[in-house]
Parts: C-alpha cells; sequence; structure tokens
C-alpha cells in the first residue's frame, strides 16, 4: 500500500503500518539467522525434518485435523500413520491420534486413567501415578493440571527404575504406573517386562514413554533386549514422537492405546463439527505434520528407518570410543544415540564447548555431559568436536 510506505519508518514493534514483500523478506532472513542451525547442535532431540516430510507438509499445509470431516484425505493419512506404528510397537489395532508431542500424549494418556477411575468412584486428591526420578519434566505439568499426585520411584546403578522402588511407592490410590523407553538425559530404558508383570498382578495401567526411543529401540541390532511395547500384555498405552528420531515435521507427537475404550475416556461432544466427538486436547490441529509422518513412514520404510538409526549408532560408538581414548568415560554405555560423559566440572566444560560454538547440555544426576547423537550429525562434525572438547578438557 503506497500511502504506507511513503511515510515509512522502520519499527519492528509497529503494526500499523505494513511493510513491503522485499522489506519482510529481508527481515525474516535476519531472523532466521538469529536462529542456531542444527550443524552446531549436540544437545536437541529434534533434527531436520526429513525433504518428503517438509514436501508434505507443505501440501496440507492449511488442513485442520481438529474438524476432520473436512480433511478426508489428511484424516486417512492420520488413521494409516496410527496403524502403522502401533504395527511398529506390537499392535496394529492399537487406538489414538497423532499429537503435538510428547507432553501432550503424556497427559493425554493419564487424562484418560484419571478419568475411568474417577467414573469408578475414586476420589482426584486420592489418586497417584508413579513415575521414575528420570521421567521428562511433562510428569510435573501432569500433577498440576490433573491434579493428582506424580511419586517419583529410585533408580538402580544403570539409572533403569527399580521395580522394587515401585512396588514401594504403590498403594490404593495408585492409577498408573510409567516406564521410559528411552530417556531424556541418558536414552536408557526401563525394565519395562517387569514394570508390565506388576502391571498385571496389580491389575493398573501402565503407560510407556517412548517419546525419543520409540523410533529408535525397534531398530537396534540388539532390540530384543529393550522389550518395551504393545507385545508385553500389561502395557496399556505408549507416546513416541514422529518430531524427534522419526524425523517428521513439529508438531508431531503419537499416542496409542492398546484398548479403545481408554481413547474414548478422552472424548468430547463436538456438536457444530464434521465429527460427533474430539478427543485431542488441542481444538484445532495441524494436517500438515500428520501429513509430513505419513510421508517420511512411507518414503523411508522400515529399512530406511533403520539406516538412519544404524549411522546414529555408529557415530555415537565414534563418539564414545574417541572419549575414551581422551580418558573419559560414559556414564552408562549408551542404548540409543544420547552420550553422557563422566566429567567433573561437566558445568564449565559445558560453557567452554558453547564458547567454542557448540550447543550441548548436562545432566543433572550424575552430573555428565550430555549430547544427542541426531540425524543431522555427522562424523566430521564429531571430528571437530572432540578436537574442541579434547582442548578444553586438558
Ligand atoms: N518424554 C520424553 C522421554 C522426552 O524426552 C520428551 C522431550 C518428552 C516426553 C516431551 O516431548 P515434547 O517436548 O515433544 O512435548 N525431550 C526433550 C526435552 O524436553 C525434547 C527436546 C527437544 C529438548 C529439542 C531440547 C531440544 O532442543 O528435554
Amino acid at each position: 500500500m503506497k500511502y504506507f510506505t511513503r511515510n515509512y519508518t522502520y519499527n519492528k514493534y509497529d503494526y500499523d503500518m505494513s511493510m513491503s514483500r522485499e522489506e519482510l523478506e529481508h527481515l525474516l532472513a535476519e531472523k532466521k539467522r538469529r536462529d542456531l542451525s542444527y550443524s552446531r547442535i549436540l544437545s536437541s532431540m529434534c533434527t531436520y525434518p526429513h525433504e518428503v516430510a517438509v514436501y508434505a507438509h507443505k501440501l496440507f499445509i492449511e488442513s485442520n485435523l481438529g474438524d476432520s470431516g473436512l480433511f478426508q484425505g489428511t484424516k486417512e493419512m492420520e488413521d494409516e500413520v496410527i496403524r502403522t506404528i502401533g504395527g511398529l510397537l506390537g499392535d496394529e489395532n492399537a487406538y489414538g491420534y497423532i499429537t503435538t508431542g510428547g507432553t501432550e500424549s503424556n497427559i493425554q494418556a493419564i487424562r484418560a486413567v484419571r478419568n475411568r477411575k474417577r467414573k469408578e468412584g475414586l476420589r482426584v486428591s486420592d489418586m497417584n501415578i508413579i513415575v521414575p526420578e528420570t521421567a521428562h519434566f511433562s510428569f510435573d505439568k501432569i500433577a498440576d493440571i490433573l491434579g493428582i499426585e506424580v511419586r517419583k520411584a529410585g533408580l538402580d546403578q544403570q539409572l533403569r527404575v527399580n521395580p522394587d522402588s515401585v512396588q514401594e511407592f504403590m498403594d490404593d490410590g495408585t492409577i498408573c504406573l510409567v516406564g521410559i523407553a528411552g530417556t531424556t538425559e541418558f536414552g536408557q530404558v526401563d525394565p519395562i517386562r517387569e514394570l508390565a508383570e506388576i502391571a498385571k498382578e496389580k491389575n493398573v495401567f501402565l503407560h510407556v514413554d517412548a517419546a525419543f526411543g520409540g523410533f529408535v529401540i525397534p531398530f537396534l541390532p540388539d532390540r530384543a533386549r529393550y522389550e518395551f511395547d504393545f507385545s508385553l500384555e500389561g502395557v496399556s498405552s505408549i507416546s513416541i514422537d514422529p518430531h524427534k528420531m522419526g524425523m517428521s515435521t513439529i508438531p508431531a507427537g503419537c499416542l496409542l492405546f492398546r484398548e479403545e475404550s481408554y481413547l474414548e475416556e478422552l472424548a468430547v461432544p463436538t456438536p457444530y463439527l464434521t465429527t460427533k466427538e474430539q478427543y485431542s486436547l488441542t481444538g484445532t490441529r495441524s494436517g500438515a505434520s500428520a501429513a509430513a509422518t505419513f510421508a517420511v513412514l512411507k518414503y523411508l520404510g522400515s529399512e530406511g528407518m533403520k539406516s538412519i538409526v544404524d549411522e546414529c549408532m555408529r557415530l555415537t560408538r565414534f563418539l564414545v570410543d574417541g572419549a575414551r581414548e581422551m580418558g573419559i568415560e560414559p556414564v552408562i554405555e549408551p542404548v540409543m544415540n544420547v552420550v553422557t560423559l563422566q566429567l567433573g566440572d561437566a558445568d564449565r566444560i559445558a560453557s567452554a564447548l558453547r564458547a567454542k560454538g557448540w550447543e550441548v547440555s548436562t545432566t543433572r544426576s550424575p552430573k555428565s555431559l550430555r549430547l544427542v547423537i541426531m540425524p543431522h550429525v555427522t562424523e566430521d562434525m564429531l571430528r571437530r568436536f572432540m578436537e574442541d572438547l579434547s582442548e578444553v578438557v586438558n
């Protein structure tokens, strides 16, 4: 609009004046330069989405699964994604939907059990769930939002939840146990089989948080060592995130229940929409990331996913071997592509590495330097990283 551009003075917070397309692109490019590039990031559980994910995302950019009757093609893709991921996790007849990520999936899983137990007559204020000490902070949000107590069970030497500690915390108010397949800080897998047995015996719901590990464990050569999915009878629900190791676009999580009735616990009537009820936490919901997830699964197939995990694991070992040559041991032998290095002064080393341009993180207990070897990490990147690491530790 000429009228505005004539008197235009650049003020980033002034929304009364419009900007020319050229000025806008310039401003966006400037902002983009302020973002970090993944080529220096060793702390994130996200990565560049796969190229086919970006293509599908753009193609379905306006699609809204919140009113899925309007977007039947997208809905078909979501249904197929649920079947495919269910199949990957030992039950292609699992029920669920594509969430915004691990946080929503965890909230919704616990909300479904809470609703069921409330119907059965238990008071919410008397309910508790038991999570490992290593649980993601989404469980602190759950305590707050759902108003139930979250108890944190202790760990064994390998930083897996200790089933005895879980049992000690259980009482008549325990509505759910949580196990983690791929802990945020250490990439460790809890003894899900043992938790599943306790859950079955005590008739308690078991939720498995596989937000990170769900797209890793099924593709590991020694996957049989890490039973975590619906093939264990006691497992009731699983969260698994396409926007982490699934290489989809953000936001894409996935929540699956073994029994449809738990999904129904989440339903609210939606009188003026094309569908009768809705079970997602958000109303309007990205169809684009559902399409992106569909695209990655179709295009890569399990062979393609396996080769991505293989490469991440090769680089994980490359990093651990390099660290050992410097006399640094990992906290646990990595199960998946998360490396934690024992360093007395991990915080100082992390800031020295940041000063050299590396984004790294540290763990709380035990304190260590934490590196996530996502698909954007290359051997060359790790060589340069290790040179800098050896400088800062010496
Ligand atoms: N469950 C587990 C085991 C997780 O690791 C995470 C996130 C969640 C649930 C929650 O998932 P959403 O963040 O999708 O809701 N773990 C990382 C974290 O919060 C995610 C992350 C991603 C961290 C990118 C840093 C980063 O740059 O620590």
